[in-house]
């Protein structure tokens, strides 16, 4: 069996690129893997956070993966702060990276924006990322392609350690992209990725928003004037982010998703895209309103922490002895 590992920041508004990205291959993975689902709220302190918010958004997150099929028995779900040896690896991996390739991360350069009081931690976000990855002996990670970068940094970060410290102190993990929904752009501004943290609320759909909501952002969406249903990202990203998405709750190509609406305009194509986004979020919604207040979900994430922790604990006696580490 491979080992999983994914990570999802507890930062409120998880939307249908976060979905369609990445959450839904959590799903399916599940079946013949060994599966690791953390909440990753250590990443989320890299920007100011309100503690009252943080902790109600830790346990969204917790009950979306479960509202979502995520099953507890089968796959590991629990909160990164809850295992010490993320922050610990996270430690010895920066000691082996390197600012210059540190800088050249996009999501850095955007996040940062040259200021100089950017948070340290925006710098080294992509270190506990791998961290995160390393410390399973994770074989595959799925996630959207704006994490690839990061992917590739992790992949860097344990070949050098194998070749400096010692063969196999790591396992060199492989990213998984999917194909239709990788990367979801912002319905009013189809050049942005769709973000959880932008202004305006109808740049995106999220996963709890009630159905006037979802049709209210997606028949907004911006398009273009020519009126052609066509795939064409370059020219047309509006259209073509609307037809991704389309693809990806559908199960149905682009192709023929353009074939059937041939003649058609802009508005019969986007209907039908409110009533498909609206099916595929009601069950979730409704899993997520009946798991979100019981107890259930704080043991769950219990019983993962301990899980996960006993796992990290062998990988960092492991690490820290082929480093020469303690005694
Ligand atoms: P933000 O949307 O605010 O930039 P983020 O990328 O920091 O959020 P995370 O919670 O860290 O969000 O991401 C969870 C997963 O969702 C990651 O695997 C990420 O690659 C994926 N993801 C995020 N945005 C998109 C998108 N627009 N399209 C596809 N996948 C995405
Ligand atoms: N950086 C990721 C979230 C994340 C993650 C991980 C994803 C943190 N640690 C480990 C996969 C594996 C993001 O999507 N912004």
């Amino acid at each position: 069996m491979k080992r999983v590992f994914s990570g999802v920041q507890p930062t409120g508004n998880i939307h249908i690129g976060n979905y369609l990205g990445a959450l839904r291959q959590f799903v399916e993975l599940q079946e013949d893997n060994q599966c690791i689902y953390c909440i990753v709220d250590l990443h989320s302190i890299t920007v100011p956070q309100d503690p009252k918010e943080l902790r109600k958004h830790i346990l969204d997150v917790a009950a979306l993966y479960l509202a979502i099929g995520i099953d507890p028995k089968k796959s590991i779900i629990f909160v990164q702060s809850d295992v010490s040896g993320h922050a610990e690896l996270s430690w010895i991996l920066t000691c082996n990276s390197y600012t210059g390739e540190l800088s050249r991360m996009t999501q850095f350069k955007d996040k940062s924006r040259g200021k100089e009081s950017a948070p340290a931690g925006l710098f080294t976000y992509p270190i506990l990322m791998a961290a995160d990855i390393l410390l399973y002996d994770t074989d595959i990670v799925p996630v959207g392609s704006d994490q690839k970068q990061h992917i590739e940094l992790c992949r860097d970060i344990a070949i050098r350690i194998n070749n400096t410290i010692k063969k196999d102190t790591f396992v060199v993990p492989d990213g998984r992209f999917l194909k239709e929904g990788a990367r979801i752009m912002a319905l009013d501004e189809p050049t942005a990725k769709m973000s959880k943290s932008a202004e305006n609320i109808h740049s995106r759909v999220s996963l709890l928003d009630e159905d006037n909501k979802i049709k209210k952002s997606i028949m907004r969406a911006t398009t273009d004037s020519d009126g052609e249903i066509r795939f064409d990202p370059a020219g047309k990203p509006g259209v073509s982010n609307l037809l991704n998405i389309y693809s990806a709750f559908s199960g149905k190509s682009v192709e023929d998703i353009v074939a059937a609406f041939a003649g058609k305009g802009y508005g019969d194509f986007k209907k039908e895209l409110v009533v498909l986004t609206q099916e595929a979020m009601a069950p979730i919604k409704k899993n997520f309103e009946e798991i979100r207040e019981t107890e259930e979900l704080k043991d769950i994430l219990r019983d993962g922490a301990e899980r996960a922790s006993a796992i990290a604990e062998k990988t960092m006696k492991r690490v820290k002895n082929n480093f020469g580490l303690g005694f």
